[in-house]
């Protein structure tokens, strides 16, 4: 099943929105299997934004991401990258869907709320970055047959 790192950015910890995302993606039906409240070592966000290196917004972004703390899940289910995409909205929160949560909590793109991984690569590449093996928690719901197909 896909999993996808997904990251309540400072911004969103500090406006009390942590509790917005998880509500959001629990009823969704996605499945909480890893979650930590941590500070960003400039090393971590360095190797998770190694691609972004050299682009403008850059040095920002590694201060963004460092300057608080963040809440740090991984979410699984069928289709889970897309959904949780889906789910965040488009990175400018200006041309974020109505009703994602970058549409409806966020104004500027280095204030997006929330990072989300955008492929099944990467999502495996990013759950390993974050989290340990014995900290990603395997688990049934009792309802998953209800929404898992
Ligand atoms: P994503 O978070 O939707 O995957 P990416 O293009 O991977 O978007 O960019 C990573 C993060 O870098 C964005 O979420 C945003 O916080 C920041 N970012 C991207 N483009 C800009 C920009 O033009 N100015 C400032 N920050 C940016
Ligand atoms: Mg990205």
């Amino acid at each position: 099943m896909e999993k996808t790192l997904v990251l309540v950015k400072p911004d969103g910890v500090q406006r009390g929105l942590i509790g917005e995302v998880i509500m959001r993606l629990e009823r969704r039906g996605l499945r909480l299997v890893a979650a930590k409240f941590m500070n960003v070592s400039r090393e971590l966000a360095e190797t998770h934004y190694s691609i972004h290196k050299g682009k403008p917004f850059y040095d920002g972004l590694i201060n963004y991401i460092t300057s608080a703390p963040v809440m740090a899940m991984v979410w699984e289910g069928n289709n889970a990258i897309a959904a949780v995409r889906q789910t965040m909205g488009s990175t400018k929160p200006v041309e974020a869907a109505p009703g994602s949560i970058r549409h409806d909590f966020g104004l500027e793109v280095g204030r997006n709320i929330t990072h989300a991984s955008d492929s099944v690569e990467n999502g495996v590449k990013e759950v390993e970055l974050w989290f340990q093996a014995q900290e990603i928690v395997s688990w049934q719901r009792e309802i998953d047959h209800w929404i898992f197909e």
